[in-house]
């Protein structure tokens, strides 16, 4: 083999291997295009489970517990696993308490929020999905809900694409005002909460577009072809 021969089949090696990590990178962005964060809470914390989020709690410490979960609204395959389990707290002090979930939307819009819930009867009866802006100033959206006694296979789901103030807002932030317990064991169950959307156009954070992907490889062929051609002149 000529020293010509081996370089352009080097190149031609190297152009197949960039294609296909290429593909490879693009084809598991797909995938996961459209979760933005889930927590599925089977590893016993607040921490986010797939993507990126945080999760913050004013609920005394004691009543944070984690219990049976479900593999209602679960992605990725999750297992039920365990669930975020919230009591309503010694003299129902928990009663007005929160969860906060702050997620930037960079490079999102057209937001969903889902997540699967139960509670039991003295558990908080009467809670609040709200969503926020700057991650300040909370406004509710939808009206109170009551959790189902059982997680079943519906989960809650608040369709945020009105809002549009929350596309690509890195500020972003979704919160359950919990409300309604009547004694201090009393739970309300929390699994799955994803927050996803739609990959927003034309912003650099957006994950590529099967075009971009299209563009990026006719590309990389452009450039093969290129080489091609000056080498045989
Ligand atoms: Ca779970
Ligand atoms: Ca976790």
């Amino acid at each position: 083999m000529s020293i010509n021969q081996k370089r352009r089949l080097t190149w031609r090696l190297s152009f197949n291997l960039i294609s296909a990590i290429l593909l490879l990178f693009l084809a598991s962005q797909a995938t996961q295009a459209n979760e933005i964060a889930i927590w599925n809470f089977n590893d016993s914390n607040l921490t986010v489970d797939h993507g990126t989020g945080v999760l913050t709690t004013d609920i005394i410490a004691a009543n944070v517990l984690f219990a049976a979960g479900t593999t209602n609204n679960a992605r990725a395959g999750d297992p039920a696993g365990q669930a975020l389990s919230l009591q309503g707290g010694s003299s129902t002090a928990n009663n007005g308490r929160n969860l906060t979930f702050n997620v930037s939307m960079l490079g999102f819009s057209n937001i969903v929020v889902s997540f699967a819930t139960q509670g039991t009867s003295t558990g908080f009866n009467n809670n609040q999905f709200q969503y926020s802006l700057d991650g300040v100033t909370f406004v509710n959206f939808g009206p109170a809900y009551v959790p189902a006694t059982a997680f079943g296979s519906v989960p809650l789901v608040f369709t945020l694409s009105s809002i549009v103030g929350l596309n690509d807002n890195p500020n972003a932030a979704f919160r359950i005002i919990f409300n309604g317990a009547s004694s201090a064991t009393g739970t309300n169950r929390i699994d799955n909460f994803v927050v996803e959307g739609s990959p927003s156009e034309g912003t650099p954070s957006g994950v590529p577009e099967p075009t971009t992907a299209a563009l990026l490889l006719s590309g990389l062929s452009g450039l093969y072809g290129l080489r091609k051609r000056r080498r045989h002149k």
